[in-house]
């Protein structure tokens, strides 16, 4: 009807307090809360990533709208049985050890929660250790690495060893990404893949977990 298509519209325009004056609306009258996260929240935000990606909408607009998205969804969340949440699967994401950007990898988790994974953030300055123990205690389908400094880019493969030593790189995928990062860098040290953007990075997890 009608009125997710306006949901889906106040998303993109990153207007929170429509969103969520329009969420409330629904529940209201009734809407299934299913419907107003599958049909009205998540088009939005899918368009957002979209328009990201191809450069006709930028980092502040993002923000917004996933802000705006947020908004509307702290509405539904607790009218939704857990098992009705949206679960993509899970990820662990964390900016790597000794690097202090995450400006771009909370963007990642916020379009990946958008689209309906769980996320487990830890952080930054996340060594090998750090993304251990997470994956032993919140058993992610796919772990990722941010890193915005060349020096720092080099703790990526540490992880990936670390892993490998300890018998769980075959349990989960890891993804890596980050302004110095390439696919050439990701096939270098083993990992399962390497996006750009937010937006591809919520594709190749769809993709990975496929
Ligand atoms: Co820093 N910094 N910084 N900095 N900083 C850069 C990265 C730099 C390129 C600036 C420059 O010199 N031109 C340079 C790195 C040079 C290099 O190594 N190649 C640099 C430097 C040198 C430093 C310091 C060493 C400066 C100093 O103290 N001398 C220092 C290091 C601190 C540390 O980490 N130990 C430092 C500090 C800082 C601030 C704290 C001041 C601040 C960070 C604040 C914060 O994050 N909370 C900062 C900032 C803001 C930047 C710039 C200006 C912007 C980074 C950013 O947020 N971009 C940056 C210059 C630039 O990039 N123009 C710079 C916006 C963000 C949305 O993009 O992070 O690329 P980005 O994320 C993108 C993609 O890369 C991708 O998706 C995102 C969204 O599309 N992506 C992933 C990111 N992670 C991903 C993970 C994925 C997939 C995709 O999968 C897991």
């Amino acid at each position: 009807s009608n009125y997710l298509e306006d949901l889906a519209q106040s998303v993109i325009v990153g207007q929170e307090d429509r969103v969520k004056q329009l969420t409330q609306q629904a529940i209201d009258s009734g809407a299934d809360p299913v419907e107003i996260i599958n049909q009205g929240l998540i088009p939005g935000m899918n368009v957002v990533g979209a328009r990201f990606k191809v450069g006709q909408m930028f980092v502040p607009e993002v923000l917004m709208s996933a802000r705006a998205m947020n908004g509307g969804m702290e509405l539904v969340k607790p009218l939704l049985l857990d098992e009705e949440l949206p679960t993509a699967g899970k990820v662990v994401l964390g900016t790597v050890k000794g690097d202090l950007h995450d400006i771009g990898k909370n963007l990642v988790g916020m379009m990946l929660e958008s689209a309906g994974f769980t996320v487990v953030n830890l952080g930054v300055d996340a060594g090998p250790d750090k993304f251990l123990q997470a994956i032993k205690e919140h058993k992610p389908g796919i772990i990722g690495l941010s890193a915005l400094l060349t020096t720092t880019m080099l703790s990526m493969k540490d992880t990936i060893e670390v892993l490998k030593e300890e018998g769980l790189r075959d349990k989960v995928k890891v993804i890596i990404g980050g302004a110095p990062i390439s696919q050439d860098f990701a096939d270098e040290i083993g990992a399962d893949g390497f996006a750009p953007d937010a937006a591809s990075a919520t594709d190749l997890c769809k993709k990975l977990l496929a």
